[in-house]
């Protein structure tokens, strides 16, 4: 993520505050200036700043301290915890049957992609999603929402000549429990859009209309979302392209200064690259500790014990910790995504896992199991021990070949070393962090 300007200041904040041995008035009135700092450098609006500053203070020097708390300890928690606020709140997304999302914003923004991102979301949360190709303007817009569709398997609604027609007969056709509408964009927002969403608006009748905002607008995404919201009403907003700014937190900030809740973060140009807004999450990864929080969650949603998590974190990968991640990716396809919460676990060590790795199909994953279902529990835990015999005897107590055994085991050798290579759970125990999150409960 190109967040590193925001986030390696916030970093250098909080580990300059774990190195002090003692935190007094005057550090901590420093600390809020190098924040300042950092935050108006990463493009945050700088009332938002004053009054962030204005709130820690608050938290962390007017108020008692906590028995068994130090002052560093308040201060480490008082700066994680309103920099969550500045964030806003983590949205509650309905999962309503017969739902109706509308989703509006400019040229370019991400609709279109995204549009198939929300859809696969709540696909992998078991509700069917279909899309209805509302953009008439550009002649290719159609093309590209049917091709997103063919890829996530999902109907693509495109009869009509005009938005509103292909908007209607969309209703009519559609059976899903959620009926997502790309719309067209403009450079600006001009009357003839605001005029043209608000028909759209009154043939839908949408639940939800979501304004999509390119992360890199910063502070600017609060004058987006305020302007669309006169104009023509939003429930939410889908900020996105996020990896490819460092001004993702003060586009974030900027929109719930607007008043504005953020439904959802994208971060690539792929059908799973969206994530429910999660502020928590957010700060947690800028200052690096990893998600622990998000990974616990994970696990609890895709039926991973906590056990197995855990024992994730502290670097240890059996076929156990294997075949959950299995299991996982058959639902929701996050292994990449819960690499990407371990700390350590950076893009160049990604890239040594087999290729194709993160996108293997249905079937295969359905035969591995089936493999693994065929070790016996000593070989579960250490696949070393299998020989060649055994090879043979799991392809064929497993009804697969050999070759296909083979495979599987190449895999997990590979994805364990890149476990180890992470060590996960010894730089979350070690690091500057480690009190910090046992205080957010995130504590192992
Ligand atoms: N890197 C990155 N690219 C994105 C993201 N979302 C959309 N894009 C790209 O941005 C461009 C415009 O997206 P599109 O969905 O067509 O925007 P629309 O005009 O609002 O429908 C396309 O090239 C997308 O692939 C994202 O989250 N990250
Ligand atoms: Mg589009």
């Amino acid at each position: 993520m190109v967040l590193d300007s925001f986030g390696g200041s916030l970093k250098k904040i909080f580990s300059r505050i774990t190195g002090y041995s003692l935190v007094d008035k005057e550090k901590v009135e420093s600390v809020i200036i190098e924040l300042q700092r950092a935050l108006i450098q990463a493009d945050v609006d700088v009332g938002l700043v004053a009054e962030l500053s204005e709130r820690i203070k608050k938290s962390v020097l007017h108020e008692k301290l906590p028995p068994s708390m130090t002052l560093k300890e308040v201060l480490v928690k008082g700066l994680y915890d309103e920099l969550v606020w500045l964030l806003g709140e983590k949205p509650a997304v309905v999962q309503l049957k017969g739902q109706r999302i509308l989703l509006i914003g400019l040229f370019g923004s991400g609709k279109t992609t995204h549009a198939g991102k929300i859809a696969k979301w709540f696909q992998a949360r078991g509700m069917q999603a279909g899309m209805a190709a509302c953009d008439t303007h550009r002649p290719a817009a159609r093309d590209q929402l049917a091709q997103i569709g063919k890829k996530i398997k999902a109907p693509v609604y495109a009869d009509g000549k005009k938005p509103l027609d292909i908007a209607k007969n969309a209703m009519k056709k559609s059976k899903e429990a959620v009926l997502i509408f790309d719309s067209a964009g403009r450079d600006a927002l001009d009357n003839e859009l605001a005029e043209e969403l608000r028909e759209l608006g009154k043939a839908i009748k949408p639940d939800e209309v979501w304004l999509v905002i390119p992360a890199e607008l910063g502070q600017d995404a609060g004058r987006q979302a305020s302007e669309f919201s006169k104009l023509v009403g939003i429930t939410g907003i889908v900020v996105t392209k996020l990896d490819g700014t460092a001004k993702g937190g003060a586009a974030l900030a900027a929109c719930r200064a607007a008043g504005a809740s953020v439904k959802f973060i994208g971060k690539g140009e792929q059908p799973g690259d969206i994530e429910l807004y999660d502020p928590k999450r957010f700060i947690g990864r800028l200052i690096g500790y990893g998600d622990l929080a998000g990974l616990m969650e994970k696990a609890k949603e895709i039926g991973i014990d906590e056990d197995a998590a855990k024992r994730m974190l502290e670097g240890k990968f059996t076929m156990h910790e294997f075949q959950e991640q299995l299991k996982s990716m058959k639902g929701m396809g996050p292994l990449n995504k819960v690499m990407d919460m371990i700390p350590g676990a950076s893009s160049g060590l990604m890239k040594k896992l087999p290729k194709g790795f993160m996108d293997i199909q249905e079937g295969k994953m359905k035969k591995w199991e089936h493999i693994i279902k065929s070790m016996t529990p000593a070989e579960k835990e250490d696949p070393d021990t299998i020989n060649v015999s055994r090879v043979k005897r799991i392809a064929a107590g497993s009804g697969t070949s050999q070759q296909e055994v083979r495979e599987l085991l190449k895999s997990y050798k590979q994805i364990k070393k890149v476990m180890k290579l992470t060590k996960g759970g010894k730089a979350f125990k070690r690091g500057p962090f480690a009190k910090l999150a046992k205080q957010l409960g995130m504590g192992m």
